[in-house]
């Protein structure tokens, strides 16, 4: 494997930087004692109320610029208006150091705070993981905590099928020692089931038989970093077995960078997951479908619900994700400065490597320098391309080549396939510029390692799976949807104020989560007076869905089908909709007439 993923890391970096538009939010100062008429002012305008202090109180005032503002808040008492610069949190980044010889903290148990809460062992909480199989030859699992399921097709759950399924069961349940790197959930019990390989698909492609897999296994929780365009009812009533009978079901969101709605994720029973990067940023590639809006109401369009369990419902980081391979697949580069390990990443297709040298110093490396001759070349990045540089290096008679970035960051870069370089190759941290060109010693190493970095939403999706099981072994009184709604209602709100396409609710802050439980406790069994349940055949006019339902008081109940109500019918428990060459889902709802008082939505799918 080489390290095809940096360059999308590399993209994910650039976009990130013009990501974070403004958001019509200002902050105004006023006299202390009439705050509250400006206030009211200000909410009389449209405004919406946020931060409060003695002197000054923030408002967002939709699509409205400063002029405007200035102009609509006209008072004497207000001594100043201006905008409420978004202050971001510097970013968050991997422990340094080299996960062969020493445990390292991914990035993202950081920014999820899976470093403040502690896995409660024995609480039964069992992850299960339908991928290309865990490879038993990485040694940072607690394989005593791991069972899995053989296939006819993919051959044994313990034997890899491309590095994919083990990197994502790390970021889920990496244990917690000295090497490595450490699980969101570290060391929790998991079960793996193998569908896919390096052919491709198994016999158990269906997600369906792996539910229920899921299920014998004893899992509370399923975690699927893969998915596809169409919807099928038969997968889709696993997921919602699965869900009714308490689990929680997780899936990724899609690398395509585009607002397609990919299933499972999209099915409402299953949590749809997005990938964010280090910066609190989206990933470039992270697919952001709308919600479906249910519409109820006298007039049907009354009232607007946003169905937020059809799109992203929370990030995590899956950006240069660091975690386990089977043994020898990644690459890993480390970078030593007078005996101090420095953050580096290895160049894509650089020779492998190990060497030690004093520094020479070739600036932006654009010709080939003597004074390098037997040393480790220290090149500027920019002007010419990485391989250019560490080919002027090496044929300067350099024995290997740190390229620094010429901006804040690391430098990700490749060589290209079809470079011809025979020196192992580095980029390094603009920030530890002045470090590299003080120090005088050098190491650099390219070599194979158990640990390496990939990008995808198939990355943030464990972490969530992760965080899911870490905070449910705190709460194992709750179900599955209590755990999806206290991720959600506690995730930090990136991007767009307020809940958005990329992010969903935000975030995960599973420390916050556990805050959040301890202080609301769970809904174990929810309030619903109306039952619904919808099943499909096919009629002589067409296919047919039929709805039972139980428990509304009304004579009459109104019918919605995705969120327009189509009739009042007698409140007989039954009702039949016939639809006309249908495709993909479609949503039910029952509502006592003329009121709010509805069922929770249920859904059919077509294809
Ligand atoms: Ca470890
Ligand atoms: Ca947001």
């Amino acid at each position: 494997m080489k390290t095809i993923n940096k360059t999308l890391l590399a993209l994910g970096i650039g976009m990130a930087m013009t990501a974070n538009a403004a958001d019509d939010r200002y902050v105004i100062q006023v006299d202390a004692e009439h705050k509250g008429v400006v206030k009211a002012l200000a909410k009389k305008m449209g405004g919406e109320i946020h931060a409060e202090g003695k002197h000054f109180f923030s408002a967002t005032f939709s699509g409205k610029d400063l002029a405007a503002i200035k102009g609509l808040l006209n008072n004497p008492h207000i001594q100043l208006i201006e905008e409420d610069a978004k202050r971001q949190l510097m970013g968050y980044s991997d422990d340094v150091g080299d996960p062969r010889h020493s445990q390292i903290s991914p990035y993202a148990v950081y920014q999820s705070q899976a470093n403040q809460l502690t896995l409660q062992a024995n609480s039964g909480v069992k992850v299960c993981v339908i991928d290309s199989g865990l490879d038993r030859s990485n040694a940072d699992f607690l394989w005593q905590n791991i069972t899995g399921d053989n296939d006819i097709g993919t051959g044994q759950w313990d034997q890899h099928g491309g590095p994919h399924g083990t990197h994502v069961a790390g970021t889920i349940g990496a244990a917690d020692n000295d090497i490595g790197v450490i699980g969101m959930a570290p060391g929790v019990d998991m079960h793996i089931i193998k569908v896919f390989n390096a052919n491709g698909w198994g016999y158990s492609s269906d997600l369906a038989v792996a539910a229920e897999k899921c299920a014998a296994a004893g899992a509370n929780i399923i975690n699927m970093s893969l998915g596809g365009g169409r919807p099928n009812s038969t997968e889709e009533n696993a997921f919602k077995a699965f869900t009714n009978n308490g689990g929680l079901v997780i899936a990724a969101a899609g690398n395509d960078g585009n607002n397609v709605r990919t299933f499972p994720a999209g099915y409402e029973s299953v949590m749809m997951v997005g990938a964010n990067d280090a910066n609190d940023q989206i990933a470039p590639f992270s697919q952001y479908p709308a919600c479906s809006i249910i519409y109820s109401g006298k007039s049907n369009k009354n009232n607007q619900q946003i169905l937020d369990s059809t799109c992203v419902e929370v990030t995590a980081g899956g950006v240069d994700t660091l975690s386990t391979y089977p043994a020898d697949m990644a690459v890993a580069s480390v970078l030593n400065a007078d005996g101090q390990v420095l953050g580096s990443s290895g160049m894509g297709y650089a020779a492998q490597g190990n060497v030690t040298g004093n520094g020479y110093y070739m600036g932006l490396g654009k010709a080939t320098d003597s004074g390098a001759d037997g040393k480790v070349c220290l090149i500027d990045r920019g002007e010419i391309s990485f391989n250019d540089k560490v080919m002027n290096c090496e044929a300067s008679g350099g024995i290997g080549a740190i390229i620094i970035n010429n901006v804040a960051g690391m430098v990700y870069g490749t060589l290209g396939a079809d470079t011809t370089t025979r020196i192992p190759a580095v980029g390094a941290t603009l920030e530890d510029r002045s470090a590299i060109l003080a120090a005088s010693a050098f190491g650099v190493e390219i070599s194979t390692s158990d640990y390496g970095f990939m990008s995808g939403t198939s990355m943030a999706t464990p972490a969530v799976s992760g965080l899911a099981a870490l905070l449910w072994s705190n709460h194992p009184e709750c179900s599955g949807s209590d755990i999806r709604d206290a991720l959600k209602k506690t995730a930090f709100d990136a991007g767009a104020n307020g809940r958005d396409d990329y992010f969903g609710h935000g975030i995960v802050k599973v420390a916050d989560a556990h805050q959040y439980l301890l202080n609301n406790g769970c809904k174990a069994t929810p309030v619903v007076d109306i039952q619904l349940t919808t099943q499909t055949y096919s009629g002589k006019r067409g296919e047919q869905v039929e709805l039972n339902w139980s428990g509304a008081t009304t004579r009459k109940v109104n019918v919605f089908r995705n969120g327009v109500m189509m009739t009042a019918t007698a409140n007989d428990g039954g009702f039949v909709d016939t639809l006309n060459n249908p495709y993909g889902i479609y949503t039910y709802h029952i509502c006592e007439d003329g009121t709010g008082n509805c069922s929770d939505i249920s859904s059919v799918t077509f294809n």
